[in-house]
């Protein structure tokens, strides 16, 4: 199995910038994609941000599964890193208002220490960071729908940083999405790589589809079955590359001989599973 990695440069600059920028904001929000809380930290993070305290947002909520967020939420919140934790969906502007109740709720002690010096209050500073695609953008907007971040449906749309600021009361950072040098298990690259955090053109397609197809065969039979209409009992101890050619040759991705496309099939699937079209998962346990 080839080992994936991705860390361009514009990362590495992206990570230094982070650690000069969080001296000058109040907090930060860290966003992690709902399906894949642990995957999708950056254990940089620990280092870099542990100065201020830390929001965890558990974004794209929509296509997780549901009961899992709900233990993840009570995990996280109970962490003493962490300052509150909320799952949302930014796309559809869902759990967003109790995300700026616990922002402004993380920002009492300071409103509290200017007071106390006898300033004025100032908008609270928070910085957005996040793996690639997580939402981090769709997020901002979110809050402010005049902000227009650039979004896009693929890992590393956002380069430069940028300051947006809404209402009286909050100043957001947006900041390009940052992975890490090394991924220390293979299932956290397969799990960044499947939900869209890693960029397609550097891993092969076909391997990773295979390794999701393992996974979603393990927890996730009935969903594949519905969804390609395979027979629920005709998958037990398939293979994954089997399982791969019954999707392709359901979806009639076929050339000359009868011989399913492959490559394609595994697009498909991968496209399929990244946009929830096969369900909502958690891969992720606590
Ligand atoms: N289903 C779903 N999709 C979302 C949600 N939030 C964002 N997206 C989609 O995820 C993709 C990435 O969103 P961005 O906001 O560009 O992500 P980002 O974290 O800013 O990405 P980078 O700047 O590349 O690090 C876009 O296609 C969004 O529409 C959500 O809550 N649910
Ligand atoms: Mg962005």
């Amino acid at each position: 199995m080839t080992v994936i990695q991705w860390y361009p440069g514009h990362m590495a600059k992206a990570k230094r910038l982070m650690q000069e920028d969080i001296r000058i904001v109040d907090m930060s929000l860290v966003v992690l994609d709902a399906r894949i809380p642990r995957s999708s930290y950056n254990p940089d993070f620990d280092k870099i941000l542990h100065q201020k305290p830390m929001l965890m947002v558990l974004n794209k909520r929509d296509l997780a599964d549901a009961a899992a967020t709900k233990r993840w939420l009570a995990a996280l919140a109970g962490r003493p890193d962490c300052a509150g934790a909320v799952a949302i969906n930014a796309q559809q502007t869902q759990g967003v208002k109790e995300l700026e109740r616990q922002i402004m709720q993380a920002a009492q002690p300071l409103f509290a220490e200017l007071a106390a010096k006898g300033r004025r209050r100032r908008p609270v500073r928070a910085m957005v960071v996040g793996s690639p695609n997580t939402g981090k953008s769709t997020l901002i907007n979110a809050l402010l729908p005049k902000a227009a971040s650039k979004t896009g449906n693929k890992p590393g749309v956002t380069r430069g940083k940028q300051w947006v600021r809404f209402g009286e009361q909050i100043e957001l950072l947006d900041t390009p999405g940052v992975l890490w040098p090394k991924f220390e298990q293979p299932e956290v690259a397969l799990r960044l790589a499947v939900t869209g955090a890693i960029s397609e053109t550097v891993y092969d397609q076909y391997q990773v589809s295979l390794q999701l197809l393992d996974w979603l065969l393990a927890h996730g039979q009935a969903a594949l079955a519905e969804r390609y209409k395979l027979q629920p009992e005709a998958l037990a101890g398939r293979l994954p590359e089997q399982v791969l050619e019954d999707i392709g040759r359901a979806r009639g991705l076929l050339a000359g001989g009868g011989v399913v496309r492959l490559e394609e099939a595994a697009r498909l699937l991968l496209a399929e599973f990244r946009n929830g079209k096969i369900g909502r998962f958690t891969m992720d346990e606590i």
